[in-house]
Order: C-alpha cells, then structure tokens, then sequence
C-alpha cells in the first residue's frame, strides 16, 4: 500500500475507535520501513484531531472517545518501540510527564491528553491517577522532563496543582518545568491564579499549547 492509500485509513481507524485496524496498519507501516514520524502525523493526528472536532461539535461522545483514544494507543504500542529502536524520539517532542493529582481517581480525560501528546510526538510518561506531588518532581527530575502535566477532576483536588507549584517554587524547580493544569474544575483564570503556565480545555488544545509552550508550532 502506498503512503496515499495508507494514511488516510489509518485516519479513518482511529475516528471508527478501530483498534485492530489501527495496529494492524501501524504494522504495515512499520514492516513497509515508513517515515514512523510522517505516519503519525499524516496518518493517525487527523484522525484523532477530527474525533476531537466531532467531539466538539457534540457528535461524539465519551464511548467514542474512548475507543478512538483506545485505537490511537494500540497503533502507538506499535509505533513507539519502532521510534526507540531508529533514535527518532529525541528529534520530536520533549519529555513530558503527565498524571492525575493526589486524591482523585478520575483517568480518563487524562489518558487522552497522554495518548495525544503522545502522538504529537512528546516522549510521555505517565504516572496514573492518585499521584503523591513529590512522584511528579521525582520522575521529571528522573528522565529530564521539560514538562508537567496535572489533571484534576474535583474540586477538593483541584488545589493540589497549586500545592505542586508550591512544591517546585521551594526547592528552587519551578523556572526548570512548564507546568500545564487541566481537568474539568480548572480554567485558564485558574491556571493564572497558581502561577501555572497553562490549561487547555481538552486534549486536542492541551497538544496546541505543549507544542507553543516547548517551541515547536
Ligand atoms: C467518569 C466519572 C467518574 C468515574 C471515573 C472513572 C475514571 N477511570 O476516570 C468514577 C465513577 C470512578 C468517578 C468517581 C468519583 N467522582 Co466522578 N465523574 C465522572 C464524570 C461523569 C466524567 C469525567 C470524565 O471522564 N469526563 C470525560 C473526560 C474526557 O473529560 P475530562 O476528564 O474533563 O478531561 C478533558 C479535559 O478536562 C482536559 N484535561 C483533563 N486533564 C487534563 C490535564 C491537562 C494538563 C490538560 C492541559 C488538560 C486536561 O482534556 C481532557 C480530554 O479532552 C464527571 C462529570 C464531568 N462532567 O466531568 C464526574 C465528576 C468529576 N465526579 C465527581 C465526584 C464527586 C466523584 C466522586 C467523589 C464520587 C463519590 N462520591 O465517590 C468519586 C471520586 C473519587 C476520587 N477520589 O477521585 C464530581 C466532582 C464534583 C466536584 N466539583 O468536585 C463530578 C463533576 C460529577 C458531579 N457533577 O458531581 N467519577
């Protein structure tokens, strides 16, 4: 299959939330010895870029969420060891490590955001959900993060992102890492007030502004 042929199904897998197409096409791409970065941005990006469109536009709903976020991490299971293996990841993204704050259990907004920045070809390390803040700075300081993503979905939780803030400003961190806040209850006027440098209302915008944030657009 030629690159025109491929590129716009692997698009099309990951919108239907098709996993085994979309790993059997990363397969494809991989066996084919493809360009793995044009795959991913030419291939699956659209895809998962017009699921957050339509998700938007209110035609998608949290199940086709899901399985086209499932779709898009069963095709990166492919792809990502492939990256490794050819030394491609350090000329993408930075390193970004990404988790749901302390207390809250709530994941799945999270592991959108993770799968996308991912995709957008940031090295993605993501720590869960109940998070202990010292975990953020340990595994950043650890693999040399430029990035620390929070998701908190509660109100009661919501105010750990400012105490994490708090944590880097006291042990003289906090110019090392951009520090990005998301999750249902936070809000650009919120990300203003703690100090953070930046929120993004959903996964599509979160990779946007990661992009701006570490000079890439
Ligand atoms: C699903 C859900 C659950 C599931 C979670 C399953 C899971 N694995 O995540 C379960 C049932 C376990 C659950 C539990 C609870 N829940 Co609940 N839950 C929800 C619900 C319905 C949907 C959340 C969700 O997944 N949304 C879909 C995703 C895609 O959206 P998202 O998370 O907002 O993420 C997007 C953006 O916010 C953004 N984003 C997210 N994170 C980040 C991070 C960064 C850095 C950036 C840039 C962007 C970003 O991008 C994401 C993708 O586009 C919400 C209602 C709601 N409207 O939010 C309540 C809600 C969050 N839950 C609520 C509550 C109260 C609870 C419980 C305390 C209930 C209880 N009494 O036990 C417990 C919490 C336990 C705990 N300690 O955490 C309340 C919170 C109220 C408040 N103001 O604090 C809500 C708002 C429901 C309500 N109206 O009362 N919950």
């Amino acid at each position: 299959m030629t690159k025109n042929e491929l590129f716009p199904k692997m698009s099309e897998a990951i919108v239907a939330g098709d996993r085994a197409a979309a790993t059997t096409l990363a397969e494809d791409a991989v066996r084919g010895d493809l360009d793995l970065l044009e795959v991913i941005e030419q291939g699956y990006v659209p895809g998962i870029q017009k699921v957050g469109d339509l998700w938007e536009e209110g035609e998608y709903f949290l199940p086709e969420l899901i399985s086209s976020a499932e779709a898009m991490k069963a095709a990166m299971a492919v792809l990502d060891p492939e990256l490794k293996r050819r030394s491609l990841s350090s000329h993408m993204g930075g390193r970004v490590v990404i988790g749901t704050v302390e207390g809250d259990i709530h994941d799945i907004g999270k592991n959108l955001v993770a799968s996308m920045l991912q995709a957008g070809g940031f090295e993605v390390y993501d720590l869960g959900a109940d998070v202990k803040l010292e975990r953020f700075i340990e595994k950043a300081e650890e693999v040399g993060a430029g990035m620390i993503c929070l998701s908190a979905l509660l109100t009661t939780t919501m105010t750990n992102q400012r105490r994490l803030l708090g944590l880097l400003k006291d042990r003289g961190l906090r110019d090392k890492y951009k520090v990005l806040v998301g999750g249902a209850p936070a809000s650009r006027k919120w990300a203003e007030e703690i100090g953070a440098d930046g929120y993004a209302e959903n996964a599509v915008a979160a990779v946007k502004l990661a992009k701006t944030l570490s000079g890439r657009t």
